[in-house]
């Protein structure tokens, strides 16, 4: 059963703690109004539940953010962040009233929604409703995870809270409900989520669109519930976080029923406190109301900021008394303290890369597979890299042998089983990506990146090296038909900035695909692979896949002479350009073949290199690849041509689907042709 709490009798601090309540409020009103756009009613409704969060329970120090052993904290209605700014600013982060009243303005610290970067102490972008809430699942799960292999008896030196508040629209969104769903499952104790139940949306009332009983819906997933019945019970909201904690046999959700933009005569319980300043009479009016004691715009009182300010004395007492344990931990565990840190710090041992495998020529293999064997190399010297797949581990192969599965007390194995969670996977991802310690890899099909599109993005937004693995990566997988076939696909997420694609073309590529990948910090990268076998390219013949890093290198060059033409193709299609390449030179003509299995690192190279790669005389330019040829265009040029894929796919055998779509040897040489004229 739920439990509901209520509070005991009111402390003598009350005044104090109601006029460091009211500071947010007035904060998150004055921002919000001086920037003339914003949310100001759901950070003001939720002012009680920071200050207590952020007083008595969250562990952090404002004046190191980074501290690893600090409690986590996500605040996934992103539009509510004035509530975190105001937070950050009164606890004493490296964050000024002068920051506050830069909210939502040009390199301001304060952007428009919570981004991981600019502001120290957000954890992680929010604002695309529900993502957040699965950053949290995933940061518990490498709590967890980091708990089970690091932690010694006496020395539980990984041992900290997630903490998420949630709003109506998190909620309905569905990639909260996956996350949750596998939280449960996973029973992740140390996960708590805080939703603010104000019954307002956007559109109106919550009865509008939802009649779900959450209370039984987190239970049946498994979760720890209780009710506030008033969120400005500073008392029932310290019980309920305290029992929350108690509760550590799974995650907990508090539901808070609050009243949107509370303290405004006239906004208050209203739509319009959502998305809108509440105008300049109404701050004025709502002040009054509050007993706020100055309409001075941004008055912080005195008393105020001294007592929010306790947070950095506490923040340090709390981090050095980590510290000391940290030191025991090290004096007792040395290695493993060693280890702990490098994993922190993202560094890779100097050899990490020395024994990945070598394929040849009896080799032929889909990519998906030459990349489960460099996966597993690369597993022994990085045990960081753990992941999965959403339900398709015998399809992506991204399975650690030998990794044990992830499970509820079993969380120090390597195998996630995200379940058929796509959506969940990718913001759990993130989330393991933005906790550190672990190398957070997932798969699916390529077509079903379409279901974690808007994870994807947010890991590119926030530089988050989070590897994606994505095979059966064209009509190339066949039978299955045009619902699996990807072709818009590989154009869509190299429309993504600051994602990297990575296509490689046969097993060796994809040996350099990963070396790639591992050193790739900034940014997410998918590698995007096939299901069919593909040959091992002989490279005693063509060039190194070395070349690979530079996002496109010259595979093949005519026997002689200057190029007439050349020849660009990705993954499985480079086998066929290396077909048409043959018979082209045969027929004298003088072709170049590049293989270009990512855009996006060959046009971080210098306009040189590229220059030597495409040459800019050489104007008759042939692309191929079994996918949408939109990202083409750009180096082709107005003289150069696609062979792409404009349709759907279909069900059938594959090498009957390349015929009937002309993406064949004889479909390069006759287009090669018909560009050269002749
Ligand atoms: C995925 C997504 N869809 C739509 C929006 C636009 N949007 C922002 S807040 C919101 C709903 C507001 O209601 P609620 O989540 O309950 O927040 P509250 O106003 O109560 O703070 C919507 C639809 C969004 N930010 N993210
Ligand atoms: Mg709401």
């Amino acid at each position: 059963m739920t439990a509901g709490v209520s509070s005991g009798p009111a402390s003598r601090d009350t005044d104090l703690e109601q006029l460091c309540i009211d500071t947010i409020r007035v904060l998150a009103m004055d921002a919000v109004q001086r920037a003339v756009s914003g949310h100001p009613g759901t950070a003001m409704a939720l002012a009680p539940l920071a200050y207590v969060l952020w007083q008595r329970h969250l562990r952090y120090n404002p004046a190191n953010p980074d501290w690893f052993g600090r409690d986590r904290f996500v605040l996934s209605c992103g539009h509510a962040c004035m509530l975190l700014y105001a937070t950050l600013y009164l606890t004493g982060y490296d964050l000024s009233l002068d920051d506050i009243k830069q909210f939502r303005q040009w390199h301001s610290r304060t952007p428009g929604h919570s981004e991981y970067g600019p502001t120290p102490g957000v954890e992680a972008t929010t604002g695309p409703l529900g993502q957040g809430v699965g950053n949290a699942v995933g940061m518990a799960l490498a709590e967890a995870h980091l708990a089970g292999i690091f932690n010694r008896p006496g020395h539980q030196i990984v041992d900290h809270c997630t903490y998420f508040v949630a709003s109506d629209g998190d909620l309905m969104e569905g990639v909260s409900h996956e996350a949750c769903s596998l939280a449960g499952h996973l029973k992740l104790g140390h996960l708590i989520g805080i939703y603010d139940d104000n019954r307002i949306t956007i559109d109106g009332a919550t009865s509008l669109t939802w009649s779900d009983d959450t209370a039984q819906r987190f239970e049946a997933y498994g979760w720890h519930v209780q009710r506030v019945a008033d969120g400005n019970d500073v008392g029932a909201l310290d019980a309920a976080l305290s029992a929350a904690r108690r509760a550590a046999d799974r995650p907990s959700l508090v539901i808070v029923r609050t009243h949107i933009a509370y303290g405004s005569p006239h906004k208050q319980d209203t739509p319009e406190a959502h998305g809108s300043p509440l105008g300049e009479e109404e701050v004025k009016l709502t002040k009054q109301r509050l007993g706020w004691p100055s309409l001075e715009p941004f008055h912080v009182p005195e008393e105020s900021l001294a007592h929010w300010r306790r947070a950095r004395e506490r923040g340090a007492r709390l981090e050095a008394e980590w510290q000391g344990k940290y030191e025991a931990y090290r004096r007792a565990h040395p290695e493993l303290a060693t280890e702990l840190e490098r994993r922190l710090h993202g560094r890779l041992p100097d050899d990490w890369d020395a024994d990945l495998p070598a394929f040849t020529a009896q080799d032929a293999q889909a990519t998906r597979a030459a990349s489960a064997k460099v996966l597993n190399a690369i597993a022994v010297k990085l045990p960081e890299v753990i992941g999965g797949s959403a339900d398709l581990a015998a399809s992506t192969q991204v399975v650690f042998k030998d990794g044990g599965d992830v499970a509820a007390g079993n969380w120090h194995a390597k195998n996630i089983h995200f379940g058929v969670r796509e959506h969940g996977m990718g913001a759990i991802l993130n989330g393991l990506a933005l906790h550190g310690g672990v190398r957070p890899v997932g798969s699916t099909f390529l077509i079903f990146s379409e279901y974690m599109r808007p994870s994807i993005r947010l890991a590119a937004l926030s530089g988050l090296p989070a590897i994606y693995v994505f095979s059966h990566d064209s009509i190339g997988l066949g039978e299955d038909g045009p619902t699996h076939q990807p072709v818009e696909q590989l154009a869509s997420l190299r429309a993504i900035p600051n994602l990297t694609v990575i296509r490689p073309a046969d097993p060796t590529e994809a040996v350099e695909a990963w070396r790639v990948a591992v050193r790739h910090r900034h940014g997410p990268v998918a590698l995007v692979l096939t299901r069919q076998t593909v040959p091992v390219i002989d490279r005693s013949k063509y060039a190194p896949a070395s070349g690979l890093r530079h996002g496109a290198y010259v595979l093949a060059e005519p026997p002689a002479g200057k190029p007439a033409l050349l020849l660009i193709a990705t993954g499985s299609e480079v086998e066929l350009a290396l077909g048409a390449h043959e018979r082209l030179t045969a027929a004298g003509v003088a072709a170049r073949l590049v293989s270009m299995p990512s855009m996006e690192l060959f046009a971080a190279e210098s306009p040189e290199y590229r220059d030597t790669v495409l040459l800019p005389s050489v104007r008759a330019r042939l692309a191929v690849e079994a996918a949408s040829p939109q990202p083409w265009y750009r180096w082709v040029g107005d003289h150069g041509a696609v062979l792409g894929l404009e349709r759907f796919g279909a069900s059938a055998p594959y090498p009957r689907l390349y015929q009937e779509f002309g993406i064949t040897v004889d479909g390069v040489v006759r287009r090669a042709r018909e560009l050269l004229g002749a």
